[in-house]
C-alpha cells in the first residue's frame, strides 16, 4: 500500500516537474528591440534585399525561437522600432541608459539588443564605452528579413540569448553575434550590405558560437565598461560632432558648414592614412583656431590606422588622430569623450586608450 501511494506521489511530482517552464533554473536574459532587418518583414520569400525594416514587434521574434526557452529565460521591452539609419544622439543616450538600469538588476544575467545592422557598429561601441557592467551585452541583427529563405536573423538572435545567458562572456566589454562570429563592439564594423557574412573586425573576431556554445580566441585590448571612465548615468546627452568626407577635389564646405551649425568636433574621413587635401588644411587650421577639435581618420573599409604626424604636422596643427578607429565610430567617442574634455590632449590620450 504504502509503496503505492509513494509510486503515487512520484509521478504526481514528476508530472508537476514537466509542466514548469523548461526554463526555471536558467539565466535570466533581456531583449531590448530597436527595429532593423531582424524585425523586418518583406512579402516574398525569394526576395531578401525588398522588404520593410521595424515592423515585427519583440514578443513575435522571441515566439519565433522556440528553443530560445532551452538556454534563458527570455523576456522583451520595445524600446524603439526603427531603421537603424534614423537612430540619433537621443536614441543612443535613451537605450544607454536603459541597458545601465538593467545590468544593474539582481534578476538581469544578461542584456540583448535586437538592432538594424546599418548603425549597430556605432550602438555596441557606444555601449561598450559608457556601461559599467561585467554582464553580458550583446547586439545583434541580421542581414535578411525573417521572411526570407534561409533568413539569418533567427540564428543571430539565438546566438546572441546563449552568449548573453552565458558566465564565459562576461567581462569581455559589449559584443556582436552575427554569422556565427562572436566579435568586439568596439572593432567590428558592417563591411558588405547584401551578404549574411557581413560584419568584420578588422583585427578578427574574438571567437565563435557553435550550437549555443562559445569558443574564444582572444579578448578586447582596449578599455571597456567596467573599465571606461565614461557612465552613461552622468551622461544626458551627446556632444555634437560630424564627419566629413574626403575625396579627390574635395573643398572644405562641408567642414566649415558643420563648425558654423555648432559642431564641436569634425571627423576628417580622410582618403588613405586619413590624408588632408592641399586644398582643405588652411579651412582645418582655422576652425581649430577657432575651437574645433579636428580628427583625422581613414574611411578605407578593410581597417584604417592613423598616426600622428604621418601624413599631417598634428602636433603643430593640434590636430587628434582617431587611430584604428573608422569615422563613425570616431564620431561615437569624440561625442562620448566631448562630455568631458575639450582638451586635445586628453582627447588624444582617449583615443589610443579606447
Ligand atoms: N535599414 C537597415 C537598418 O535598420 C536594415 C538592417 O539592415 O537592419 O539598419
Amino acid at each position: 500500500m504504502l509503496n503505492r501511494f509513494l509510486s503515487h506521489c512520484l509521478l504526481v511530482a514528476a508530472g508537476f516537474l514537466a509542466a514548469v517552464p523548461a526554463f526555471a533554473d536558467k539565466p535570466n536574459v533581456v531583449i531590448l528591440a530597436t527595429g532593423g532587418t531582424i524585425a523586418g518583414a518583406g512579402a516574398d520569400a525569394a526576395k531578401s534585399a525588398t522588404y520593410q525594416a521595424a515592423k515585427v514587434p519583440v514578443d513575435k521574434l522571441i515566439a519565433g525561437i522556440p528553443t530560445l526557452g532551452d538556454v534563458a529565460q527570455v523576456r522583451g521591452e520595445q524600446v524603439f522600432q526603427i531603421a537603424s539609419e534614423s537612430f540619433t544622439n537621443d536614441h543612443l543616450v535613451t537605450l544607454g541608459k536603459r541597458v545601465a538600469a538593467l545590468a544593474k538588476q539582481g534578476d538581469v544575467d544578461g542584456i540583448v539588443v535586437t538592432h538594424g545592422t546599418d548603425t549597430l557598429e556605432e550602438t555596441a561601441y557606444f555601449l561598450n564605452l559608457v556601461v559599467h557592467t561585467d554582464k553580458p551585452i550583446i547586439v545583434v541583427g541580421s542581414m535578411r528579413p525573417g521572411t526570407a529563405m534561409s533568413a539569418d536573423g533567427m540564428l543571430n538572435l539565438f546566438n546572441a540569448v546563449s552568449t548573453a545567458a552565458s558566465k564565459d562572456a562576461r567581462g569581455k566589454g559589449v559584443l556582436v553575434t552575427m554569422n556565427d562570429e562572436l566579435n568586439s563592439g568596439r572593432d567590428v564594423s558592417k563591411m558588405v550590405n547584401i551578404k549574411t557574412e557581413a560584419f568584420k573586425s578588422p583585427w578578427g573576431p574574438l571567437g565563435m558560437v557553435v550550437e549555443g556554445k562559445n569558443y574564444w580566441f582572444r579578448l578586447p585590448a582596449k578599455r571597456h565598461t567596467m573599465n571606461s571612465e565614461f557612465d552613461i548615468e552622468k551622461i544626458d546627452a551627446l556632444a555634437p560632432v560630424e564627419i566629413a568626407y574626403g575625396y579627390g577635389n574635395v573643398t572644405d564646405t562641408a567642414y566649415r558648414a558643420f563648425a558654423d551649425k555648432g559642431a564641436k568636433a569634425v571627423i576628417h574621413a580622410g582618403t588613405g592614412n586619413g590624408s588632408v587635401s592641399n586644398r582643405v588644411v588652411p579651412g582645418l587650421r582655422e576652425l581649430r583656431g577657432k575651437g574645433v577639435q579636428i580628427i583625422r581618420s581613414s574611411h578605407v573599409n578593410a581597417g584604417g590606422f592613423v598616426l600622428r604626424n604621418a601624413e599631417q604636422p598634428d602636433d603643430q596643427y593640434d590636430w587628434v588622430v582617431a587611430h584604428d578607429l573608422n569615422p563613425q565610430k570616431a564620431r561615437i567617442l569624440a561625442a562620448v569623450a566631448l562630455t568631458k574634455t575639450n582638451d586635445s590632449k586628453e582627447l588624444q590620450r582617449i583615443f589610443w586608450e579606447y
